[in-house]
């Protein structure tokens, strides 16, 4: 039986280790942001989980590679149809552990429903390449292969979504999962590795070992048997792995956030302008990798920005996402409060000028939840650290500009490079901008978040490490490549030598 989601409920929450489910004996205690209350308890597992987990996904792996791609995939369509039959009950889960409003809840879960379909289709693509060979009598091509055993690392924000875009790939192609999801949203993983379990994907091809990064995710990036490490978090520990990663020769993606900004220029439809940088900025409290916490405006129209972003911020309503009137939801827990604010105080301390915000929420029930006002510092001068540095909250900076060749200087000037919006009529600029803007993912006339599953997520400097996650690029992560030359010539024939 799926949960219910009932808010008085308390769920003890089990790792899912070669088709069994298991407790630990350490647990942590998940909380519902928006009430404080517990809804659940989350194991909290050592090396030993990780080790066993790995065991049984090495061996469920042999039998899962064998099996034709077609039929790996249709688990992955099951799986897709039960994730739409159970859209809703996963949503109000979903919004209950992390905090986003149901609509975006619902959008969230959606995003995997798309991903299940759309990777269940590759398992009649998963395309190489055929090519002629340069001897007679021979025949070349390239076939993807599994990598293997692969670990996952996934975050809080958005625990079925990104989960979506790398166990579904990896399973497509025919690799086992050793899945670490974050310990705050931990009820969205355990519903989806059921879902997977109903759907008929054999026991140890999928595995869920909940815990810490420092312990458990540490002896998966460790493990000699682990192939490929796909990780979305913070950059500091993303950089962790890749050193790790690197000492180990191991396959490694990594999606590590951004400092995504807004472009109006001065012939910019405002108001759309205005919608598009609500919606980016404060949507999800601005707890997504994409959320918007720069707007860069052209000082001819920041004064009418700034004006109609203030009028439409006060119509927000922020509290519980289970209300349907609420727009804003809570900040994940309390340390991430206490950081978000910590940066309003640093852009206080910086000389940034506070429109509105910059304190926490506490009337009424907010109190009992952990809810930021939504947050608008002007005057903000590029190498400000509130310019700079990743908040992961309802914050913005207003950055004016003279030019639209300073917009993009000041939209590259951060050391991430993940999403880009630009709002302009000039189909000039427009062009000029989708060259020149040095971010993965690039908005014209729209906010910066949004990305669709069939295209590549991720992006450039201390945004990744070159990998996308979903898209027909992710592949490249889940896979190897491999060449195969066949000669039927029935004689030896040397490439480069006897080319006669
Ligand atoms: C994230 O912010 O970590 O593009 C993922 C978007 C969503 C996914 C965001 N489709 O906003």
């Amino acid at each position: 039986m799926a949960m219910q989601a009932k808010s008085v409920e308390l769920f003890r929450l089990k790792n899912y280790i070669g088709g069994l489910w298991q407790e630990t004996e350490k647990t942590a205690e998940v909380i519902n942001p928006a009430n404080g209350e517990v809804i659940a308890t989350v194991p909290l597992s050592g090396k030993e989980e990780v080790e066993r987990a790995v065991r049984q996904a090495k061996s469920a792996q042999k039998k899962w590679a064998l099996v034709p791609a077609p039929r790996r995939a249709e688990v992955l369509y099951r799986t897709g149809v039960l994730l739409k039959e159970r859209k809703e009950q996963l949503a109000r889960l979903l919004t209950m552990e992390n905090g986003k409003v149901l609509e975006e809840a619902r959008g969230e879960v959606q995003e995997a429903i798309d991903m299940a379909f759309y990777m269940a289709g590759e398992g009649r693509r998963l395309f190489g390449q055929t090519t002629p060979a340069e001897l007679p009598d021979k025949f070349a091509m390239s076939i993807r292969v599994p990598v293997g055993v692969v670990g996952i690392i996934t975050p809080w924000n958005f625990p079925i979504a990104i989960a979506s875009w790398k166990t579904f790939p990896a399973l497509v192609a025919g690799n086992s999962v050793v899945w670490k999801p974050a310990t705050e949203t931990p009820i969205m993983a355990y519903e989806f590795a059921k879902i997977f379990e109903e759907a008929g994907l054999p026991p140890g091809v999928l595995n869920v070992v909940f815990g810490n990064g420092s312990t458990v995710g540490e002896a998966l990036v460790r493990h000699p048997d682990v192939r490929a490490i796909s990780f979305t978090g913070s950059n500091e520990i993303g950089r962790q792995i890749a050193a790790e990663c690197g000492r180990l020769l191991k396959k490694v993606s990594l999606e590590m956030g951004g400092k995504n900004a807004v472009i109006v220029l001065e012939d910019a439809d405002l108001d759309l302008a205005v919608d598009g940088i609500i919606w980016s900025a404060f949507g999800t409290s601005g707890q997504r990798c994409t959320a918007c916490s720069r707007v860069i405006v052209h000082r001819k129209v920041k004064e009418a920005l700034e004006e109609k972003l203030l009028m439409k911020i006060r119509e927000l309503r922020v509290g519980n996402g289970l209300d349907e009137t609420v727009k804003v939801g809570p900040i994940i827990n309390r340390s991430s409060l206490e950081k978000v604010h910590r940066y309003v105080e640093i852009g206080k301390g910086e000389g940034a000028k506070l429109l509105t915000g910059g304190h926490v929420l506490t009337e009424g029930k907010l109190r009992d939840g952990t809810f930021y006002a939504p947050t608008v510092f002007t005057d903000v001068h590029p190498h400000m650290r509130i310019a700079r540095e990743e908040i992961f909250g309802p914050v913005i900076s207003i950055l004016p500009v003279s030019s639209f060749e300073e917009a993009i200087e000041v939209n590259n000037s951060v050391s991430y490079g993940l999403s880009s919006g630009i709002f302009t009529k000039d189909v000039n600029r427009v062009f000029r901008a989708m060259r020149d803007i040095d971010t993965g993912i690039v908005y014209i006339n729209a906010g910066t978040i949004g990305a669709e599953i069939h295209l590549p997520f991720g992006g450039t400097k201390g945004t990744g490490n070159g990998h996308r996650d979903s898209g027909i690029q992710t592949l490249d992560v889940f896979t190897e490549w491999r060449a195969v030359y066949v000669d039927y010539s029935g004689k030896l024939q040397r490439a480069q030598i006897d080319i006669e």
